[in-house]
């Protein structure tokens, strides 16, 4: 199979909000994106992943969208996104946007005239059920607490919401809100935009009969037993039909619960539904057995190695992988599987992003990862924005299961917020993210970590990316090779080879601060270090706190 665009590019992550302020309000902007690209071309990104900028009232900042095809007020104009999307465009950068239609905000047309009476031409456009027993049609639940049902005075029944209740759920079974959907997508992608990345499509096919599930320890059934329905891929495939095999995109699905199995349909190569998925498995990797991300487990480096040694191996030759340890909704790795301590921060970064770099698959590149950027160091609940956290916090704090110092601490490893901390560019006032007031506190290690210091860095997490990047560009061993885990039981390296025909690499990650004794196989004992991070070749045998090397033979 001839080799697609999107198998060698690396995609850099926006998350609006949080890039770049133009006009000092205190919130990123389009104009803002529009004046960083080359900074993202630098890097040696060729595509931006750009988190929603469509018009909507923020109640989960932006993935609540009350118009398709208009700008937020906050983000600017369409003018400002034409701008964007050419400059981009001369510069060599694809812009793939996130296309959020599980759901719409409550404030969104559709919506407004469906909730507004039973018979109105939009009721269907939604999901509308009479109560049971004088509570909700089922016992779902939101992923942001609480019952994934809301009760409409209008018209005495319920409407469906797996997020929050200003995101109701679209009714994908309605032929006419397809028929919407994909025009829409249309419209985008007559536009010039390069692909869209899917968010939880994985959930549009609900389950028949909407059984009630297991309860969970929130006292509701998880709204992950929505995913992989029973017309998933039919309305998949008829997206890829009608829109999407017209053009030639990167399209990833962003599919909560999805299944290595389920996997090898959405992402299959053979173009038949989307270029790539992002599974959670891995992201799952360190939750708590009861109150799940919203707590701090321990991390399990096995457990990890298996998650992604199985899908590397599981979709090789049949579908393609995305990968990604950072975005919008995750904490920052380098303080999830890293090391914050100054004299490792550094080593920990790279050593994360080779690990990451070296596998087979589309690496994502989330606005900051390049840098080191960690998590906030958060000390009180109402510091907090994020809707997911603080409506999870309320629910276990409700039941007892944790006291608001625990609740900070769990803010402190996992709140999504820690992830939309302004983007830190200089050591400035507000490291040169807005001259006003941020929506979010900047963090104050931006005096230390910032893009200004680490461009003009050789020895930099900046410019370790750029090569790692550049590598993916050249190496067709990195892009297409076999994947072999090595050491699967060993509690701190994660250690695996890629080979593709008489080439080989060899990928070590120390993920501790320990020193770790270990042989290099006899078949990579002469071989040429590709990259590493530490300055000076590894002692024989030794390997150093948070050491990284990748050794290449052939
Ligand atoms: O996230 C959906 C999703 O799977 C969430 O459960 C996500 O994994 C969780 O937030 C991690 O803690 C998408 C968007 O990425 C997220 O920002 C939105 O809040 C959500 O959908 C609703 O649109
Ligand atoms: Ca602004």
């Amino acid at each position: 199979m001839e080799e697609k665009w999107w198998q060698r590019s690396v995609v850099y992550q926006i998350y609006p909000r949080s890039f770049q302020d133009s006009n000092g309000d205190g919130i990123g902007d389009l104009p803002g994106i529009t004046s960083r690209l080359e900074y993202i071309r630098e890097l040696g990104t060729d595509t931006i992943w750009l988190s929603p900028v469509y018009r909507s009232p923020n109640d989960d900042n932006g993935y609540d969208i009350s118009d398709y095809q208009d700008i937020m007020a906050e983000f600017g104009t369409m003018a400002d996104f034409d701008k964007m999307l050419e400059k981009a465009h001369s510069l060599g950068l694809k812009i793939v946007m996130d296309l959020v239609v599980n759901h719409s905000s409550d404030e969104h047309r559709w919506f407004v005239e469906s909730r507004s009476s039973k018979d109105n031409p939009y009721r269907d456009y939604y999901i509308w059920r009479e109560g049971k027993n004088g509570g909700a049609p089922n016992n779902w639940g939101s992923c942001f607490g609480g019952s994934a049902w809301q009760y409409d005075e209008k018209t005495g029944m319920y409407y469906l919401h797996l997020f929050s209740k200003k995101q109701p759920d679209l009714n994908w079974d309605n032929p006419v809100v397809r028929d919407e959907v994909f025009n829409m997508m249309d419209w985008w992608l007559q536009k010039g935009i390069d692909g869209f990345r899917m968010d939880v499509i994985s959930l549009i096919s609900k389950p028949d009969g909407f059984p009630d599930g297991e309860v969970g320890p929130g006292g509701y059934a998880s709204f992950q037993l929505c995913a992989n329905g029973p017309h998933e891929h039919e309305y998949l495939r008829e997206m890829n039909r009608r829109v999407l095999s017209k053009y030639d995109l990167l399209t990833v699905g962003e599919t909560a619960g999805v299944t290595l199995e389920e996997a090898k349909s959405y992402a299959n190569l053979d173009g038949s539904e989307l270029s790539m998925v992002f599974q959670f498995e891995h992201m799952d990797a360190d939750f708590h057995p009861v109150l799940g991300r919203y707590a701090e487990q321990h991390k399990n480096l096995p457990r990890l190695k298996e998650i992604l040694s199985r899908w590397q191996n599981g979709l090789e030759g049949i579908a393609w992988n995305s990968l990604y340890w950072d975005n919008h909704d995750q904490p920052r790795v380098v303080s999830r599987y890293g090391s914050e301590k100054p004299e490792y921060r550094e080593l920990s970064a790279k050593m994360l992003a080779t690990c990451l770099h070296m596998m087979q698959g589309t690496p994502y590149v989330y606005q900051g990862e390049e840098l080191g950027m960690t998590n906030y160091p958060w000390t009180s609940i109402d510091e907090i924005n994020d809707i997911e956290s603080l409506g999870n916090y309320r629910a276990f704090h409700e039941k007892g299961l944790m006291t608001e110092a625990e609740g900070i601490e769990m803010m402190r490893h996992r709140s999504r917020d820690n992830a939309r901390t302004p983007m830190q560019w200089d050591d400035g006032p507000e490291a040169g993210f807005t001259t006003g007031t941020p929506w979010l506190p900047v963090n104050p290690n931006h005096t230390v970590i910032n893009a200004a210091e680490q461009r003009k860095r050789p020895d930099s997490v900046f410019h370790y990316y750029q090569k790692l990047i550049a590598l993916r560009r050249e190496l067709d061993v990195i892009v297409h090779g076999h994947y072999e885990l090595l050491e699967p039981k060993h509690p701190d390296l994660f250690i695996y080879t890629r080979t593709l025909g008489d080439e080989g690499l060899l990928v070590i990650c120390n993920f501790s601060e320990c020193e770790q004794a270990y042989e290099i196989p006899a078949a990579y004992r002469d071989a040429e270090i590709l990259i590493a991070n530490y300055p000076d070749p590894a002692p024989a045998g030794k390997l150093r706190p948070w050491e990284t090397v990748v050794y290449r033979r052939g």
